[in-house]
């Protein structure tokens, strides 16, 4: 009997003035646990623009999954934020865990302008607010290490296993994270937790993206 094929959910370690990272939190729950049949196959990346390709193709190579959801967390942010396009751009506001901040560069020279994402997002984000989860789609995984994973993944699944979904989440401030930065939203890490089983669940049932509007005029 064939194996069901893993799940892949990636985190990040901690970076910048945040002592903790919700995304690693989330994954270190969900890590060794199944959606259905599914087995979750849990990594927690660095934040450094020069590792992230060889720790992507290493875990893509080793485990070959079905649906990869990375994660990764975009303080000031109020709901689960599913990203839609991951452009081929690095431009580092603030310098990576390694001390490096390029500016102006490609993540894949010579690749695509953007890279989407393939998971069916709007269907996702339709059934977590009908679980009373907050959740929405994203235009910007902006141009920092999140945005460098979002496009290495896609851009690398397109082309060796174009049957396999991906997509990235970015996740807001843990209440005590937000505390730090007052009037600012944070979300409880159960209710993380809840909102990426179900984005989980969604991406191994869900054949068809949702045919609803969820664009914006500027
Ligand atoms: N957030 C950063 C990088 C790591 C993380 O968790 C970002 O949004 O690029």
């Amino acid at each position: 009997m064939r194996m069901p094929r893993p799940i892949l959910l990636t985190g990040f370690e901690p970076f910048g003035a945040d002592p903790d990272n919700p995304a690693q939190e989330v994954v270190r729950a969900l890590a060794d646990t199944r959606i259905g049949a599914h087995p979750v196959v849990g990594a927690i990346l660095p934040v450094a623009f020069s590792r992230t390709r060889e720790r992507i193709d290493a875990l893509l190579a080793e485990h070959t999954p079905g649906v990869v959801l990375a994660l990764g967390l975009a303080g000031g942010r109020s709901e689960l934020s599913f990203e839609r396009v991951a452009l081929n751009l690095i431009d580092a506001r603030i310098a990576d865990n390694e001390g490096a901040q390029p500016i102006d560069v490609r993540v894949v020279e010579h690749g695509p302008a953007a890279c989407f994402a393939t998971l069916p997002l709007k269907a996702i984000v339709a059934e977590l607010h009908a679980r009373g989860i907050p959740a929405g789609l994203s235009l910007s995984a902006g141009t920092y290490v999140c945005n460098q994973v979002m496009y290495l993944f896609a851009h690398r699944l397109a082309q060796c296993a174009p049957t396999a979904r991906c997509g990235f989440l970015h996740l807001p401030w843990l209440p005590h994270q937000a505390a730090r930065h007052p009037g600012q939203p944070s979300m409880a890490l159960s209710t993380m937790l809840e909102g990426v089983q179900v984005a989980l669940q969604c991406a191994l049932t869900i054949e068809h993206e949702l045919q609803a509007s969820g664009g914006t005029i500027a």
